[in-house]
């Protein structure tokens, strides 16, 4: 395997790139310490210790576990993703999970808690035995716990909700994934995230002691994937079996145990610890298991301490310095990032962890994407949404009016699919477009014969739309398997000028246009892969030629479309590489498929009385 190395995490928290021994530093705002910390099986944890220079009491402790490495010296200065909370005062642990880097034993890229049985170690009892050991261990701690982290380092804070030391008193827990088959990084309902899977599996498990980039032989990947041709290419070319969680990926293609065990949040049905869940509504990797594991949480809370906070986010977004925009799409002057920080994230560890200020009163706060505001909710989803269709019309129109009749058809052709962002498609990490493809203006696909758009006339009053959204198309194939993807798309006005993004606003806009104008914004966007229509665990042919109903979960969302602004729908059938391509004929497993497995289908979608495709749009009015 070709294969390229890096130093630096992927994340955005405390910066871990393998620098030599900083020099003592008379203006240091950190001492650092790093000490193996034993674990129940005898292994060792390599975890760092920054203890404020200032500190005269004793303090609490904020810990977060990670794979990519912990830093190698304090930090220079104060990153701005914990300035707020170093403000209150902490003492920051960071640890290298088992198997990654210094920490021995073996990294198990994987989810699975078995906790019935009492010798089995895994994240959760690591972040339990490291806890124990941190509060007896620490000097000047004041026996309180707090646990956070984004995304992996999510995922490891919420493990620990499912076995909690008594001295973890409150977590943050942002953007974890719950279950890698139903949603987030590596699939959608069953449907492969080819790209992020396979680069994301290479960067984990290719070294032990780097996180390391697939060295693809074509910049756009779009090509690389189109070339490789069946699934099976990937071990056979490249990894020749040396990926454990690719292995596992594809002996494992439906819904089975495995994937089950993998389901963690399952296990969660209760509030055990008070918990601070973040989320981002274009988040392009873990945008649905912080919805998940409050919804668990809050099954069982009657001490109200399950939270929730969702804003307009790419992966991490709240903790870069400002979060002033996303893309092109400026915030309305908000800097989200850092006020999400300064009002949300640093008072919720300070109410648990220092004793000091109040409770949240309330149990979710977006920041709404369209008005530009924070808004705080009693309860989520508010109980004034109501449940409202939205129809595409086989004129392409779309109204809130029931259809009168007829369907629209295109032809979907594996060997041409779409691309799910505008050509060339970098590799995902490190940097490119990766982060913000889910704002992308979908100009760049609409006017292609396989894609269908449906659009409203322009809005004659504001649209709001706060809570979950769903879709249900009836659709047939000509073929015996098949793929759809839904988007629900804000279209700007020609006269979006002003709302435009300014060179002093934000982060370079990198391909796109600076115009907003006419702007295709996708807000809720995702596929169905037609053999797991009825059944998860056992994948059924679908019936061709044969209307069915196809229903999609669109996650939640908190969006005003504006007036003036249109409604848009696209419909298509590939979203490549991000999803693998269906071979559109039935196969018992995808992974399997030869490269004459691949054939073209037409696809339509029905806009009957009897056959009414719709989203529903949870409108507050
Ligand atoms: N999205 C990444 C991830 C989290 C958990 C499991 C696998 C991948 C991440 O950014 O850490």
């Amino acid at each position: 395997m070709r294969r390229a190395v890096v130093r630096c995490t992927v994340l955005l928290t405390v910066a871990a790139c393998a620098k030599g021994p900083a020099a003592p530093r008379h203006d240091a705002i950190f001492t650092y310490r790093q000490v193996m910390i034993p674990v129940r099986d005898g292994v060792h944890l390599q975890t760092v210790i920054l203890t404020p220079v200032n500190q005269t009491g004793p303090l609490p402790i904020l810990f977060r576990r990670t794979p990519y490495g912990v830093p190698e010296h304090a930090p220079d200065s104060m990153p701005a993703s914990f300035k707020e909370l170093a403000n209150d005062g902490y003492i920051f642990v960071i640890q290298n999970l088992r198997g990654r880097f210094k920490s021995e034993g073996v990294f198990n890229l994987s989810s699975q808690v078995d906790l019935s049985d009492p010798k089995a170690t895994n994240e959760t009892t690591d972040a339990y035995d490291s806890i124990d050991w941190l509060i007896k261990n620490v000097p000047n701690n004041n026996g309180k716990v707090g646990m956070y982290g984004v995304s992996y380092d999510g995922l490891t804070t919420a493990l620990a909700l499912l076995q909690p030391h008594p001295a973890l008193k409150a977590m943050s827990e942002q953007a974890s994934p719950v279950d890698q088959w139903m949603n987030d990084d590596d699939h959608r309902y069953g449907a492969l995230r080819e790209s992020y899977d396979f680069e994301y599996a290479v960067m984990e498990q290719a070294s032990k002691t780097e996180n390391t980039h697939f060295a693809f032989e074509t910049y756009d990947t779009y090509q690389w994937y189109l070339d490789l041709g069946p699934l099976s290419n990937i071990n056979a070319k490249y990894l020749h079996g040396s990926i454990p969680y690719w292995n596992s990926t594809i002996e494992h293609p439906d819904y089975d145990a495995f994937w089950k065990k993998e389901a963690w949040v399952n296990q969660l049905h209760a509030s055990t610890v008070p918990n601070l869940n973040v989320a981002g509504f274009w988040d392009q990797e873990d945008p649905w298991g912080p919805w998940q594991i409050f919804r668990h949480a809050a099954e069982h809370d009657p001490d109200h301490t399950d939270f929730i906070v969702a804003g307009p986010w790419y992966h991490g977004e709240w903790q870069a310095p400002r979060g002033d925009s996303i893309g092109l799409i400026p915030f309305g002057g908000h800097e989200t990032s850092r006020e999400f920080r300064e009002t949300i994230e640093a008072p919720f560890f300070r109410y648990y962890l220092h004793g000091a200020g109040t409770k949240p009163a309330w149990q979710a706060t977006t920041f709404q994407s369209g008005s530009n505001q924070w808004r705080t909710y009693p309860v989520w989803p508010p109980k004034e949404a109501t449940s409202t269709n939205l129809y595409p019309h086989a004129d392409g129109t779309l109204s809130f009016t029931a259809p009168t009749g007829g369907y629209r058809e295109y032809v979907s052709d594996p060997a041409n699919p779409v691309p799910y962002r505008r050509r060339p498609i970098s590799p995902t990490y490190p940097a490119g477009d990766w982060r913000t493809w889910e704002v992308a203006d979908q100009r760049f696909v609409d006017h292609r014969p396989d894609v269908l758009t449906y659009e409203s006339a322009p809005l004659d009053h504001d649209i709001t739309v706060t809570g979950p959204l769903a879709a249900r198309l009836f659709a047939s194939t000509s073929g015996t398997d098949a793929d759809f993807v839904v988007k629900l798309i804000d279209v700007y006005p020609e006269s979006a000028q002003a709302n435009a993004w300014k060179p002093e606003a934000g982060p370079a806009p990198g391909q796109y246009a600076r115009s907003l104008n006419g702007y295709q914004l996708p807000i809720a966007m995702e596929v169905r892969r037609g053999r797991y229509l009825t059944s998860y665990e056992r994948p059924h042919p679908l019936a061709a030629n044969t209307p069915t109903p196809w229903d999609f979960s669109l996650r939640d969302h908190d969006h005003v479309f504006l007036k003036g602004h249109r409604l848009m729908v696209q419909i298509q059938s590939t979203w490549f590489p991000l999803i693998d391509r269906n071979p559109q004929r039935f196969v018992p497993s995808i992974y399997n498929a030869k490269a004459s497995d691949f054939v073209k289908a037409t696809q339509r979608i029905y806009s009957t009385p009897a056959l009414p495709s719709h989203l529903v749009l949870p409108i507050v009015r």
